[in-house]
């Protein structure tokens, strides 16, 4: 007999205050929005997608699977998928979960994408061992660090691979293992957001029908952190310019203040755009507190400001 799931996930649609949908998210570490896209915009991004997934290489280790096609570096292959990236009720639940911690301690001033990446389970794939997607970062437990962002491209079901989630197993010693009743499964309609914090316990499902389940992934960290995925390889200056601005910042062109991620001392968003060249006057990219106290301490020790 299959166990089924003692608790269940918590499920929102847009209307539904943003600032209600993070304290589930913090609450069961896992959420879906279950009217995330809009029709048009998902519909166009599955058409540039569905290329890449059709000569897509299954994975090669036990992890990835051998019947499930990854790729990555989404935006310099289906730009459209850029309006997922920053659909603004799912990117306002990412920033309010990653800016500050859970007592609203501030935690970054930026977030930025850690990875991009799109994923088909093929018919066949066994489930995918359990694990939590943190793990790159050793950060204490307690330290949240990441959030992803699952797109469904079409219906998942219990039985085509739709991903498998631990709902409040953030807290838990990370030696215990899931038991069969706290295990989720993300059932959701074509266009749903589900949304998991990086210390949470998952896995893409087992796929026992015929066809292909399409998931694109976002995930994203505080804007200091390394980022998984080169984005700032993966996606060339050329497609960069192309894309929404707040996307360009989100794959790195923007500095985190204090001074991390400059060109020239200068936001690299003005060397995207051509506004600065091989030399520039160093700016001081300073958060207004800092900035206040740099004024501060001139004035202080009879310095000059000029
Ligand atoms: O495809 C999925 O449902 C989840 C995939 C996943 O968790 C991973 O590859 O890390």
């Amino acid at each position: 007999m299959v166990e089924t799931a003692t608790i269940a996930l918590p499920r929102v649609r847009r209307k539904h205050p943003s600032a209600d949908a993070v304290a589930l998210l913090r609450e069961y570490g896992a959420l879906i929005i279950e009217d995330a896209a809009d029709a048009c915009p998902l519909q166009t991004a599955i058409d540039e997608l569905s290329p890449w997934f059709d000569r897509a290489f299954v994975g090669e280790g036990p992890f990835f699977g051998r019947r499930t096609k990854r790729f990555s570096g989404v935006f310099a292959k289906a730009a459209s998928t850029a309006s997922l990236a920053a659909e603004p009720y799912v990117l306002s639940i990412v920033e309010q979960a990653l800016i500050a911690d859970d007592i609203g301690e501030p935690r970054c001033e930026a977030i930025q994408l850690n990875l991009t990446q799109a994923i088909g389970i093929c018919p066949g794939q066994r489930a995918q061992v359990l694990h939590r997607d943190e793990v790159m970062f050793p950060f204490p437990h307690d330290y949240e660090v990441m959030v992803n962002v699952m797109w469904a491209l079409d219906r998942w079901t219990e039985d085509n691979g739709a991903t498998r989630i631990v709902p409040r197993s953030r807290d838990w010693p990370r030696t215990r293992l899931a038991q069969a009743h706290e295990i989720c499964t993300a059932t959701a309609p074509r266009g749903a957001a589900i949304i998991w914090l990086g210390s949470i316990i998952h896995g893409g499902g087992e796929n026992r029908t015929e066809s292909v389940r399409h998931g694109l992934a976002f995930s994203y960290t505080h804007g200091w952190l390394g980022q998984s995925e080169r984005l700032l390889l993966s996606t060339p200056p050329a497609v960069a310019r192309t894309l929404p601005e707040r996307v360009q910042r989100l794959i790195g062109y923007q500095v985190h203040r204090p001074n991390l991620g400059w060109v020239e001392e200068r936001d690299p968003i003005d060397w995207l755009h051509g506004r600065i060249g091989d030399l520039a006057a160093a700016e001081d990219n300073l958060t207004p507190a800092q900035e206040a106290l740099v004024l501060w301490r001139l004035r202080e020790e009879g310095g000059e400001y000029a």
